[in-house]
């Protein structure tokens, strides 16, 4: 990577959003690929979620890497339609019924957009009823379902049923996760998987896509 790439990759690691967006902006106006526009931002962030699990980076840090990776990837985006550029999978995510936590689903979101992933983002507050839809509606390769509150944890299940019952489980791959969430309760309701924090999200989804 040289030159404006490895600015924008820089600008993204350091948080540095107003900077991210130029660099996206200059590299599109010079004729660079969209594509190793997008590599640049998901190697950065690949590289944020490393130093995250070797304890260099903290939320904040990765909080400001996210953004600037979004801001940045609002201007690349629709070059990336025009490029057909296709996602590395489809994901929906929701914070369960009842829980209105969201920082930590945010930048689940938001480190798997960054790792190339189209994400669909249903908010907080999200029934097993609107889950189920949405997978009818958006044909996800991944569900991610959050919760904080161990007396919403139950809505994850009711969720897993939900899609049961739809006629859904099989065309979908169950992601859970949130402080009181472990291996165990995954195994328990039938989950896919879990991950402790957004970083193993991103290794997750692509362990198993
Ligand atoms: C911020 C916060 C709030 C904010 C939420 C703001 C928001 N927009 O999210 C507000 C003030 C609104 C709030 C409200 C409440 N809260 Co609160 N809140 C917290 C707090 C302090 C931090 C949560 C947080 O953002 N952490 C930072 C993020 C980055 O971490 P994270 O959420 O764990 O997410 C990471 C991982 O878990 C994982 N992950 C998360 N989701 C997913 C999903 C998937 C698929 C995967 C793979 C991974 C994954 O990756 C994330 C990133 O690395 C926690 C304390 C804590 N230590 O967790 C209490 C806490 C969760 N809250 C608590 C409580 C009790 C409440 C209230 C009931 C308080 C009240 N009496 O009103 C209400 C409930 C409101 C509701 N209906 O949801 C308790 C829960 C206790 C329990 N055992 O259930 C906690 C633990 C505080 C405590 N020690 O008592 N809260």
């Amino acid at each position: 990577m040289e030159g404006l790439l490895e600015e924008l990759y820089t600008a993204i690691l350091e948080g540095q959003r107003d900077v991210a967006k130029e660099m996206v902006e200059l590299s599109l106006q010079e004729g660079l690929d969209p594509a190793d526009v997008l590599d640049a931002m998901v190697k950065a962030m690949g590289e944020v979620g490393r130093l995250f699990e070797e304890g260099e980076y903290f939320v904040p840090e990765m909080l400001i890497a996210a953004r600037a990776m979004k801001t940045g990837m609002e201007i690349l985006k629709p070059r990336l339609v025009d490029a057909d550029i296709q996602p590395v999978g489809k994901i929906i995510a929701g914070t369960v019924k009842g829980d209105l936590h969201d920082i930590g689903k945010n930048l689940v979101c938001m480190m798997l957009e960054g790792a190339g992933f189209q994400v669909v983002d249903l908010g907080t507050d999200v029934s097993p009823e609107a889950f189920v839809a949405a997978v009818n509606e958006h044909q996800p390769d991944f569900m991610a379902i959050s919760a904080l509150l161990t007396t919403t944890m139950p809505s994850m299940q009711s969720t897993i049923e939900a899609l049961k019952m739809a006629g859904l489980r099989d065309h979908v791959k169950v992601l859970i996760g949130g402080a009181p969430i472990n291996n165990a309760y995954a195994e328990k309701i039938g989950a896919d998987g879990y991950a402790q924090d957004a970083s193993r999200a991103v290794k997750l989804a692509k362990s198993l896509i």
